[in-house]
């Protein structure tokens, strides 16, 4: 059998307060704990100096025009792109809790044309497996720290989850391995659901690292 020249590229989607960052973690030690070099990776990433121009208009702190913000997020996966292609051409798999796929989705919430705001993202590393954590933006609302960002309200969810639906059905139109995952169960069910469609992944991936659409 073929050496697997690369590792493989995990993203994990949804809801606010659908749960991503716990399984994000959870992930990781699973594949920690495993030996498997493994990064994780948060977008925003609010540590960079777009990232925090991003982090002060979350927080409600400074305001910016809609096309501004939604350049800023891109840009801030940009910075990361190929940071994420050496990991993975050198054996390491990368989880990224959310990616493209949010930008997309709260921009066009907005009222922003779709194309336009899938346009700059053209060309980013493709994820081999998106998870999307799915929830009922009610059971997300009950979960600790909902309302205390920009977009944490019920409507807005409502609205960003018939987008992620759009996008999820493209990127299965197109061959593109996009998962659901019922995020309103236990954090231990949903992590072994999760890990379901992630370890077939590990250790067998032979084609080259794609790139979004
Ligand atoms: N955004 C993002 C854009 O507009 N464009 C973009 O391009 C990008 C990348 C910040 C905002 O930015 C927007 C989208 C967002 O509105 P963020 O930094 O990812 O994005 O937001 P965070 O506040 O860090 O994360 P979320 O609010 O999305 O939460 P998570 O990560 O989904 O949820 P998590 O794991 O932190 O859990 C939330 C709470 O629920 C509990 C946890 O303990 C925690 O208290 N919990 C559960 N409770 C019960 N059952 C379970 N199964 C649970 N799992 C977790
Ligand atoms: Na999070």
């Amino acid at each position: 059998m073929a050496k697997p020249n690369r590792s493989a590229f995990i993203v994990i989607e949804g809801l606010d307060r659908s749960g991503k960052s716990t399984q994000a973690q959870i992930l990781h030690e699973r594949l920690t704990n495993a030996k498997t070099p493994v990064e994780l990776i948060k977008f925003p990433d609010r540590t960079t100096a777009i990232g925090k121009m991003i982090d002060s208009y979350l927080r409600s702190e400074s305001e910016l025009d809609d096309r501004a913000i939604h350049l800023l997020f891109t840009a801030n996966r940009w910075e990361l792109a190929s940071h994420i292609t050496t990991l993975l051409a050198s054996g390491t798999t990368v989880i990224a809790d959310r990616y493209a796929f949010s930008g997309i989705a709260f921009s066009a919430r907005k009222g922003l044309p779709y194309e336009w705001c899938r346009g700059p993202d053209v060309g980013l590393p493709a994820p081999d497996l998106t998870l999307f954590l799915n929830i009922e933006p009610a059971v997300a609302r009950a979960r600790g720290g909902y309302g205390e960002e920009r977009y944490e309200r019920e409507e807005v969810q409502r609205g960003v989850r018939e987008l992620f639906e759009k996008i999820g059905r493209e990127m299965q139109t197109e061959g593109s391995s996009w998962v659901q995952v019922d995020a309103g169960k236990g954090k231990d069910e949903v992590a072994e659901d999760i890990w379901g469609a992630v370890e077939p992944l590990i250790g067998s991936c032979d084609s080259p690292i794609g790139r979004l659409w």
